[in-house]
């Protein structure tokens, strides 16, 4: 028997629905469609995602906007956002890599843990998922649905059994209890084809195939025969892909009033790339996309993002994209209110080897070191480059 795993599966709940919801209280309790413009039922397109309250009159995902809208006349229509839902989507992601670096990303609001090795740290393994439940909501406003099982299908399921804001935790020994009286359409990848051909074979239930003999199933599917049979048994070894690349490092600042004075503003900034560039060489990676995020008075936010040619965790290489990037940006006199650096595209810093490596790298390197090390020893603000203030 293989060790006990636990795997835990987060969905954000009707996310682009919610975070509508959350930026315009007016929007609460209230149906609401996220998706093409209706245009009195003539619309063309579909419903990306809706609220709980809209479900409740039969919309959902990928249906067309017109029978949504003929369903609903009253639910307010609102477009894709996506600059704003990828914004909320890196901030969850931040979340859960605190909690562990065993993270498979599946989608913009959804993604695998495996906390089997890191949540004793936390308290139990369900603890620790309602720990990430928790932060969730306090850092984003918005609920999520996790789902905790020793398989990743078992999580899937889980995490989709009490939405919104569900937390299903299957213990190891109640796996195949928790698997016998759902539906076949239930398993991960099993279509409507297979279900009908299924049910015409009197299975209905996980259970049901469960107790088939493997065989007459391969049989029928071929070779997913026996892999539907051992989803069905519980059998289910597939492990976390974890995709450091989906992962980023950032870090923001709120000035205290709104500001249009760019000292300060690059002073924070500089500030700002000191901080990611040492959680880089903490976490020993580097990054090659880095992304300036200004929030403007009035909360409009954008972020400009620059490829660097090669994977950097040095204050001073993030720091002068940074800075292109903020010259660049049209202020048009407007004053800011927020700023954030983050740095995504993420790849192991190997550790350097090759003797004849440019000098001046390697002395940078240890400076660097020797920077994070006093900052360890004194805290954040012991010391900063010539520029950058502490906030
Ligand atoms: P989902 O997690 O499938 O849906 P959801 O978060 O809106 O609702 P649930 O509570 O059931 O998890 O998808 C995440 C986001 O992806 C969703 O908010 C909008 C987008 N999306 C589409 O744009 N088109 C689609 O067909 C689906 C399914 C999702
Ligand atoms: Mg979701």
């Amino acid at each position: 028997m293989s060790k006990e795993r636990f795997i835990v599966h987060v969905d954000m709940d009707a996310f682009f629905a919610a975070v509508e919801q959350r930026d315009n209280p007016k929007l609460r309790g209230k149906p609401v469609v996220v998706g093409a413009d209706p245009k009195l039922g003539r619309g063309r397109g579909v419903v990306s995602t809706c609220s709980y309250e809209a479900r409740k009159f039969g919309i959902h995902s990928a249906m067309p906007i017109s029978i949504a809208y003929n369903k609903c006349p009253h639910a307010v229509f609102l477009p894709v956002d996506m600059e704003k839902y990828s914004e909320v989507s890196h901030r969850v992601y931040q979340i859960l890599y605190d909690f562990t670096p065993d993270i498979e990303p599946v989608g913009i609001d959804e993604a695998f843990l495996d906390i089997t090795g890191s949540c004793h740290l936390f308290g139990t393994p369900l603890e620790t998922c309602l720990l990430i439940k928790s932060k969730i909501k306090s850092q984003t406003g918005l609920t999520a649905s996790a789902g905790l099982a020793p398989t990743k299908m078992a999580a899937k399921i889980a995490s989709d059994l009490k939405k919104p804001d569900g937390m299903v935790e299957v213990k190891p020994g109640q796996l195949l209890d928790f698997l016998r009286p759902l539906g076949i359409r239930r398993i991960w990848g099993l279509g409507a084809k297979a279900e009908k051909t299924l049910n015409e074979m009197g299975i209905c239930t996980i259970g049901d195939l469960a107790k088939r003999d493997p065989q007459g199933l391969v049989a029928i599917f071929g070779k997913n025969g026996m892999e539907l049979w051992q989803l069905a048994n519980g059998i289910d070894e597939r492990g976390i892909v974890a995709d450091i690349e989906a992962k980023s490092i950032s870090n923001e600042v709120t000035f205290d009033a709104d500001t249009a004075d760019a000292k300060k503003i690059t002073s924070s900034l500089v500030w700002l790339c000191e901080k990611v560039s040492s959680r880089l060489r903490d976490e020993n990676l580097k990054g090659r996309t880095v992304t300036l995020k200004i929030r403007l008075e009035g909360f409009r936010t954008y972020t400009r993002a620059s490829t660097l040619s090669e994977a950097a965790d040095f204050d001073e290489t993030i720091y002068r994209e940074i800075k292109r990037l903020f010259e660049d940006f049209p202020l048009k006199g407007k004053k800011v209110r927020l700023v954030g650096v983050r740095v995504s595209g993420l790849v192991p810093a190997v550790p350097r080897q090759d003797l004849f490596e440019d000098a001046v790298e390697i002395k940078t390197e240890k400076v660097h070191k020797a920077i994070d090390e006093i900052r360890r020893k004194f805290g954040e603000r012991a010391i900063h480059r010539a520029g950058g203030v502490s906030l």
